[in-house]
């Protein structure tokens, strides 16, 4: 059995719509954060006298269509690799299910490297990247701590689309608010692939990615917050505007998302340093400055943390800083 670990991402420029829906290659480029406290634990073992793929998740038997969804990705790596064993495989999340946190980025991050790992493979990371990319797109991104860019790339295969670390050591932070929800959105496959087919503003959205890249790492490079976070809250609306004029329409928030949404505004009238992102679903994460190196708050962000999460509508939260690279834990390296 192997046990490894990967952290959830949060995109500060968005992956909105494929170009390949199977090898799941995306139409545009994206810049994520690597979390510290949302992460997946995955133990795999392939097993001979399995006549399937087994999955538990967080100590339960999965439904049959995560397990076919993983069993999907396992006979990816089969076929390419020539390898016959089923697998029985673990996996826990740090946070709780069903509090509308999307888990598949750290799941198919971890399961692309126990798989492999498992089999005996030693691949670097760019290449379990780009096999985590074709469970789940967001995936490639979280094989790497801190900020991470997926490239698009051009290659009909996707041999070209794969995630890099982007080597910049500034640890913002990022509040993860979970709010009341009533109901299911669309999932994300759905939501994009319906916003690229009908909404006369994605080919706008696709025509700003660039400019929004290159301005992005630029601004993570000059370690300028307000800049970071004006052009992150800005792309994550550019993104839900142009899904929201799909037909028919995809509108992923609530109007509790709206009222946080508001909120932050208001707190950034104050004076307070505190951005947006929203993504396929109503829970809305809050970019915040650095604390100090001895991870102490500052007085003026204790404040900012404290006014968002006394609002009604927040359920939870996690206080997250950059996340470190995907890792195996046993057998130990
Ligand atoms: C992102 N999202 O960049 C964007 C922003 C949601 C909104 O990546 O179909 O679960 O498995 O490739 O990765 C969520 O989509 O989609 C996502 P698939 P995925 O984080």
């Amino acid at each position: 059995m192997i046990t490894v670990r990967a952290h959830s991402n949060i995109a500060l420029i968005k992956y909105w719509g494929k170009r390949d829906a199977a090898l799941k290659l995306p139409l545009n480029g994206s810049i994520s954060l690597t979390l510290d406290q949302l992460y997946t634990e995955t133990r795999l073992g392939y097993d001979p006298s399995l006549r399937r793929d087994q999955l538990f998740l967080n100590g339960e038997p999965a439904s049959e269509s995560m397990r076919q969804r993983v069993s999907g990705f396992l006979d990816l790596l089969r076929s390419h690799f020539g390898f016959q064993h089923f697998a029985e495989v673990h996996s826990h999340n740090s946070f709780p299910t069903g509090a509308g946190l999307a888990s598949s980025a750290s799941a198919f991050a971890a399961l692309a490297l126990a798989a492999t790992t498992a089999q005996g493979l030693q691949l670097a990371p760019a290449e379990v990247s780009r096999w985590a990319r074709q469970g789940s797109g967001s995936a490639c991104r979280s094989l790497f701590g801190g900020f991470v860019e997926w490239r698009a790339g051009e290659r009909p295969d996707g041999q070209d689309s794969f995630a890099q670390p982007l080597e910049i050591a500034w640890p913002v932070q990022m509040l993860v608010l979970v709010l009341q929800q009533q109901h299911k959105a669309v999932g994300s496959g759905d939501g994009m692939a319906r916003t690229v087919a009908s909404s006369p503003l994605y080919p706008g959205w696709l025509a700003s990615i660039e400019a929004d890249l290159a301005d992005m790492r630029a601004s993570l490079q000059a370690q300028d917050f307000e800049a970071v976070g004006s052009l992150m809250e800005h792309n994550a609306l550019k993104m839900h505007a142009s899904a929201l004029a799909a037909r028919p329409a995809v509108l992923y928030w609530q109007p509790e998302t709206l009222a946080i949404l508001h909120l932050i505004w208001q707190l950034r009238a104050e004076g307070h340093a505190c951005y947006a992102t929203l993504d396929a679903g109503p829970n809305v994460k809050v970019l915040l400055p650095p604390a100090s190196p001895a991870m102490q708050q500052t007085p003026a962000t204790q404040q900012t943390i404290e006014r968002l999460i006394a609002h009604p509508a927040v359920q939870q939260h996690f206080l997250c800083q950059m996340g470190p690279a995907a890792q195996i834990l046993e057998p130990n390296p």
